[in-house]
This record gives C-alpha cells, structure tokens and sequence, in this order.
C-alpha cells in the first residue's frame, strides 16, 4: 500500500521565492504534522511525504498511490483543494486533516473523500485500515491526544535541503489570545511530551539547526517551568550538539536559572509575541500575560541576551486601537527593547478563533470569496477592514515599520552591538539582511494584492 503525505504550496511563503531572494532558505520549515503522521502509520505503508514548499512536483511521474493525506494551514487551503482534485480524478481516495480542515469541516468535506480534524494519533490507524478496506468514513475526529501517545517523528523521510530541522514537546496553550487558533484546536490544557521521548527524537534529528515548534515551550505556571528545567538538563546530559529556537512567553527572562539551562542545552534564540506597543492592544487582544505589572520589556530582552540567545519579537497591525503612525511606533518601541530581530503581521481573522467570530457579526473581513481567498491568509496581506486604517493606509504603515526597523543604519547598530557583546553577530545579520531584502519583495506582493482587491466587486467599502 503506497501512501503520499502532501504539504501544498502556498506561492507566498514557499521555498520557490528563494530564488528571489536567497536569505529565504531560512524561512521555509519542514511539515511536522507530516512527519508525525508518518510515525503513526504501520509498516505495511510505504510512505512518501511530499512537500510543495520545496517545488513543484511532478505528480505524473510519480507511482500511483493507494491513498494521499494532505495537510493545510488556512494560507494552503486553496492549494490542497487542487491537489485533491488532480488525485481524485485519478480515482485515489484522498483525506485532509490539519487545522484548515477542522475549523472549515464543511468546506473540506465537499472537496475530499475524507476529513480527519483534530490531532490525529487517536483515529490516523483506524483511518488507515478504512482506507485499506476501501470503507473510508467521510469524518473522523480526532479529539486532543495523549500526550505519551505522540510517536517520534519521521525525521527520516524528508529530503535535504532545509536549513532547520523540527521537534514539537508540548501542545496546547491556556492564555486564548483573540486572534490565535492554538487554544481553540489543541486546547487550553498544556501537555508536555515525556522528556525521554524528547530527547530520543532530538538525536534522530539529522539538521544542525532545529526550529522547536511549540507555541509556548517553557509554558506559564510554576510546574511548566520546573519541566522545562528538566527537559534542558537532559538535552544538556544528551550532548546533543543541536542549535535551536523556539517561541516563548516573556517570562522566559524572570528565571536566570531557567535561561542558563536554555543556553546550555543549545538555545540560540527565541520568538516572543509582544504584539502591540500600547496596553489597550494586549487588552483587545486578550493577550493579558504581556501586561504583567513592573514589567520592564527592555530589561527582559537584555537578560535573555545575556545567555547570549536572540530575541526575535512579533507584532500585530491593524488593530482596532491603531491609527495612522503606528508602523513608525512598533518599529520605534522594537528598537528600544532591543529585540534583534522584528516580525510584524498584519491582523487576521483566521477561521476558528475569537476575532473572526468579531469581525463576521460586523461584516469587517474584506476578503471572503472562499476558498479562493485563503490564499492571502498568511498574515502578511491585510484581508479585513480596520478601524482607523484604509487598505493604503494599512500597507504604508507595514512599510514604513519594515523601513525604520530594517534601515541600514538600524542593522549595523544591532550587528555591532552583537559583535561587541560577543552575540552571534553573523546570525544577527542574516536575519536582519533576510528581512531587509525582502522589503522590495513586499513592495510588490503589495502592488499586485492591492490590483487583486481593486477587481474584486465586494470590496466597494474602500473608497
Ligand atoms: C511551525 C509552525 C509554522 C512553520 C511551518 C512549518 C510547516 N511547514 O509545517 C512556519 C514558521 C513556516 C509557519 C508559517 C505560517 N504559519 Co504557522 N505554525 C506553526 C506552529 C507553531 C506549529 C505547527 C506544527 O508543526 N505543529 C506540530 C504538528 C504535529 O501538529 P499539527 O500541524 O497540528 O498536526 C497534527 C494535526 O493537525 C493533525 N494533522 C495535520 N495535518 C494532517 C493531515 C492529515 C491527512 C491528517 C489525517 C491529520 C493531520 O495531525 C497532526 C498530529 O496530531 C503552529 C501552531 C500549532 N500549535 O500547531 C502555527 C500555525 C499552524 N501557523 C499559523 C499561521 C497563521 C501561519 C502563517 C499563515 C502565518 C505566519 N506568518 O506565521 C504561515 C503560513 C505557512 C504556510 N505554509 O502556508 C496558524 C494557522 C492557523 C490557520 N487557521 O491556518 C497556527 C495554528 C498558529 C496560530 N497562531 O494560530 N508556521
Ligand atoms: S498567541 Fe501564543 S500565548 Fe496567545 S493563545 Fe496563541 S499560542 Fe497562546
């Protein structure tokens, strides 16, 4: 039985665009839920995981399988929709899964055999031995997994060619935020995978550099972090040799302990969400963890820098609190908390989560013609309507945040700043110039956005 495991393209985010610009090799991930899959299915499969991201494959050519799984974030909806299509046609079933999938289950179920929603390890081999009878179900679900029955990943069947390997070794995140679809598909309960486990999979991991996907790795509450401790003393007691990063919340800075460990254990920088500059845009977005009283965000940065890991912080635009001007602000309060890197994204209701329910009761999302539309979900178009910015509008403040932020002079004081603390100064600057030469890039994905919206006939709000 021959299974392929596709992760479609989305022409905005795929490895194709390396070309354009070569810094972006370090901007395309590998697909985990894929590989995860894959560590779920016997051994009577042969499996074959495709990833689009990488290229455009060859379908034709390919030995037919018995049966495809697809993958989807929102942004690659449209594209598995056509992958469906060509492998149906074929007369292969074909099943979807993944959090495109569970929050849109209708959408899916009309354009594939199968839809599995929710995480997969409860249901994937049910799914599997169904499809070996030819008695697939058109739905299954899933539900949240145990978290010891997370399997190793497949680290094995992907190709060469990406800059990072993957690791996940929690789901979950209690804090909600309105515009996240974390809470909503993996839950509010925070489960962390069996630390033996963990380190198992580090070793079968053949990339120098791992991206650790989990949202929140170090978590919340006080035994969160006591795991965290622990799981770093063992990749530490591992010798893994492994750099990696991760994403986490600020208290990340409040425990030098936990920080020491970090770095011992291979940590190289990490992603935190800080998302607006003004306490009323934590409110709005529900995103309370980063008001924390006598917070001083500066301070912060600095300690996690002084274990010698990159800060990358995010930020959201478009809030109902922004007005003109706000670009100039983030890129300016970025600055001066001193994060080494910045990533800013436009607002979007994404489907499942608190904010779209907002914006579909007051008619605010723009772009709706689905699924055609999901395309431009990747957070880096906007698609609703906001409150004190036009379409124009909106587009000049990302550009003028990017500018200010990545402006050679702003570059060169970051990089230098590194080299004299002695901080990874050539990481600092690919990932600054990675940005930088993506301005122009943006510059015209923005061109042609702005043509696409001007023939659409339902976006006659903009004046
Ligand atoms: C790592 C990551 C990335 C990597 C992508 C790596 C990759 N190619 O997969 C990078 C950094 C590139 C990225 C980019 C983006 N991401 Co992202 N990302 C994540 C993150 C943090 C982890 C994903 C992961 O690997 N999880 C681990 C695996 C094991 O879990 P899983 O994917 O859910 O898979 C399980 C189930 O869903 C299910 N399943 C999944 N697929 C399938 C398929 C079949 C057939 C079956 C049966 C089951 C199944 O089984 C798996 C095991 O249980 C998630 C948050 C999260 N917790 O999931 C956000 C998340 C997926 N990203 C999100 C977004 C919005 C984006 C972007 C659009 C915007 C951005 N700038 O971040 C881009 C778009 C990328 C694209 N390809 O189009 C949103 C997606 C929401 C949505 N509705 O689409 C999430 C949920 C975060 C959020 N804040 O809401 N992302
Ligand atoms: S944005 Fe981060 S902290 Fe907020 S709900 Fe999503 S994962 Fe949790």
């Amino acid at each position: 039985m021959r299974l392929y495991l596709i992760n479609p393209s989305n022409p905005f985010v795929s490895i194709v665009n390396v070309k354009e610009s070569r810094w972006n090799r370090y901007r395309v991930w590998k697909p985990l839920s894929l590989m995860v899959l894959a560590g779920l299915t016997p051994p009577e499969w042969e499996i074959a995981i495709v990833d689009e991201n990488l290229g455009a494959p060859n379908y034709e050519a390919m030995p037919r399988p018995d049966l495809v799984g697809i993958t989807a974030f929102t942004a690659q909806a449209n594209r598995a929709y056509e992958v469906a299509t060509h492998f149906r046609n074929l007369g292969v079933p074909v099943v979807m899964g993944g959090i495109h999938a569970t929050m849109c289950l209708d959408e899916a179920m009309k354009r594939v055999d199968s839809v599995v929603t929710r995480e997969a390890e409860g249901i994937w081999p049910q799914v599997l031995e169904d499809a070996r009878h030819g008695s697939l179900k058109r739905w299954y679900d899933g539900g949240l997994a145990e978290i010891n029955d997370v399997p190793l990943a497949r680290h094995d069947l992907l190709a060469a060619g990406y800059a990072f390997g993957a690791i996940q070794t929690t789901r979950g995140c209690p804090l909600n935020c309105s515009f996240c679809s974390v809470t909503a598909f993996n839950g509010g309960r925070y489960r962390q995978r069996p630390i033996p486990d963990v380190v198992r999979e580090f070793q079968s991991i053949h990339e120098k550099h791992v991206l650790v996907v989990d949202d929140n790795l170090i978590g919340t509450r006080a035994e969160h972090i006591a795991r965290a401790k622990d799981l770093f003393r063992a990749m530490a007691q591992a010798n893994l040799r492994k750099q990696w990063v991760a994403q986490v919340t600020l208290n990340f800075a409040d425990d030098e302990e936990l920080l020491a460990l970090a770095a011992k254990a291979g940590c190289t920088g990490v992603f935190i969400g800080f998302e607006s500059p003004a306490p009323e845009g934590l409110l709005e977005l529900g995103k309370k963890f980063n008001l924390l009283k006598g917070r001083d965000f500066r301070a912060s940065v600095r300690r996690i820098q002084r274990h010698n890991i990159l800060v990358g912080g995010s930020f959201i635009i478009g809030l109902d609190i922004d007005e003109p001007g706000v670009g100039n602000r983030i890129a300016e309060v970025a600055s001066q908390y001193g994060v080494d890197n910045l990533n800013v994204l436009f607002l979007t209701p994404l489907p499942g989560t608190r904010l779209w329910d907002q914006m579909i009761s007051e008619g605010r999302i723009a772009l709706d013609t689905f699924p055609e539309d999901w395309k431009y979900y990747t957070l880096t178009f906007p698609v609703a309507w906001y409150k004190h910015l036009s379409l124009d509008g909106i587009i000049q403040e990302m550009i003028s945040c990017d500018q200010n932020f990545y402006s050679m002079s702003r570059i060169l004081r970051r990089v230098w700043s590194n080299l004299w603390q002695h901080r990874k100064p050539l990481i600092s600057l690919v990932g600054n110039l990675s940005y930088r030469s993506n301005l122009r890039l943006n510059c015209k994905a923005y061109a042609d956005f702005k043509r696409y919206w001007g023939n659409r006939t339902n976006c006659v709000k903009e004046s």
